[in-house]
């Protein structure tokens, strides 16, 4: 994804400077009000829109295949606003057990207090979400695969279903990331990313991304400018900056999880490894099939020993970080029942498959023999 930074960069600069202003100088009062009047305009108010997102979306559109992007503050901003902004009080969306836990709080708290039911089926099951569709259902909504339990949704089938009751299909793609899963290409309408996470690949930008057709993309930036979860344009610079090296970060993700998953289903502290990309994994087949790319840097495994054993194990990592997040360019391990995914209720955890003794890996692109090393000491 290295590319010249000519699009919206008029000047000499090989890396674009940064347009760290809210407003433009108009040209005349004519033709400032035909920019007010446009959709999306890229010098008029920051919030509406800067040079520099400009230069990130079309990028992000070229990794996703998709005719339009918007950039967006966080995650949470691009997943909330491509729900709300193809949805009304009456609607219906199915959407899955698991997911990302401020997803699942949207889902299970706040669309229904604006009378907006959502049914919610194993993601692994396809009849299920077959039958939970209504006349009414709107949207869609999946994630592939999860956070954390990695278990896979097939797209192809789900975009089907979607489509054949008259919805959108819409997934955040934020796990596998484009580099191996490409949702637009096997029928999606959407796709939301975290761009915290792989896109941007270096732990210090919050931002997200929603990719489609030009349509639903204008859609969504109608919705941003009212209720203003805008990125700034320091933070899309940075995030075109770690695009530059997303190829070179998603093979090295792909690379070191594969083995890092591989030593630990060998291991025997460990009971069980949620990896697409092992053979062991129950949708490896499927897995094989939609993420041409790769698996990605995501693990989960559970300890032999449950709770105790877990804590213990990321108490003694050294170069495995304790910390949320993921996609960054270290490792980072945590526990996803007492830190990700705290502010769901014990049954919904139980019903997303999130143990008590489970732990989540984001592997990095440090050398794997240290990965490896690292969690040997700590799993002994
Ligand atoms: N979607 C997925 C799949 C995520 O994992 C996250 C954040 C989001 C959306 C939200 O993105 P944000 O607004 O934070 O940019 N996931 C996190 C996690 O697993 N640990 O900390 C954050």
């Amino acid at each position: 994804m290295i590319q010249g930074a000519r699009p919206y960069n008029d000047t000499a600069a090989v890396m674009p400077p940064i347009y760290q202003t809210t407003t433009y100088q108009l040209p005349s009062p004519e033709a400032g009000a035909a920019i007010a009047a446009e959709i999306a305009p890229s010098q008029f108010y920051t919030r509406y829109g800067s040079p520099n997102n400009k230069q990130v979306e079309a990028l992000l559109a070229a990794l996703e295949g998709s005719e339009a992007a918007l950039v967006l503050g966080s995650g949470m901003a691009a997943v909330s606003t491509a729900l709300l902004s193809n949805l009304k009080a009456g609607d219906h969306v199915v959407a899955q057990h698991t997911h990302y836990t401020a997803t699942m709080s949207l889902l299970s708290d706040v669309l229904p207090r604006f009378g907006i039911e959502v049914t919610q089926v194993d993601q692994r099951d396809i009849e299920a979400f077959a039958r939970a569709m209504r006349p009414n259902t709107k949207i869609v909504y999946t994630e592939t695969p999860t956070n954390p339990t990695m278990d896979l949704t097939d797209l192809r089938a789900t975009a089907e279903i979607a489509h054949a009751g008259g919805a959108l299909a819409i997934t955040d793609n934020t796990f596998a990331s484009a580099y191996n899963q490409r949702p637009l290409a096997l029928g999606y309408d959407l796709v939301v990313h975290s761009a915290t996470k792989y896109l941007n690949g270096h732990s210090d930008v919050t931002a997200g991304v929603i990719c489609g057709p030009r349509a639903l993309i204008e859609k969504a930036w109608e919705h941003m400018r009212i209720n203003g979860p805008v990125l700034h344009p320091f933070e899309a610079w940075l995030l075109r900056r770690g695009l530059q090296t997303y190829g070179l970060r998603m093979a090295r993700h792909n690379a070191n999880a594969l083995a890092v998953a591989r030593f630990l289903e060998s291991h025997p502290a460990v009971s069980r490894v949620y990896y697409p990309g092992l053979e062991s994994h129950p949708q490896h087949a499927l897995a094989k099939r939609q993420m041409p790319g790769g698996f990605g840097g995501m693990i989960a495994f559970e300890m032999k020993g449950g709770y105790d054993a877990a804590y213990r194990v990321i108490g003694r990592t050294k170069l495995c970080i304790l910390a949320v997040s993921l996609g960054g360019v270290e490792t980072l391990i945590t526990h996803p029942a007492s830190m990700v995914h705290s502010q769901q209720t014990d049954e919904q955890r139980a019903q997303a498959g999130i143990a008590p003794g489970l732990i989540r890996l984001s592997v990095g692109c440090e050398d794997v023999e240290d990965i490896i090393a690292d969690l040997a000491q700590a799993l002994a």
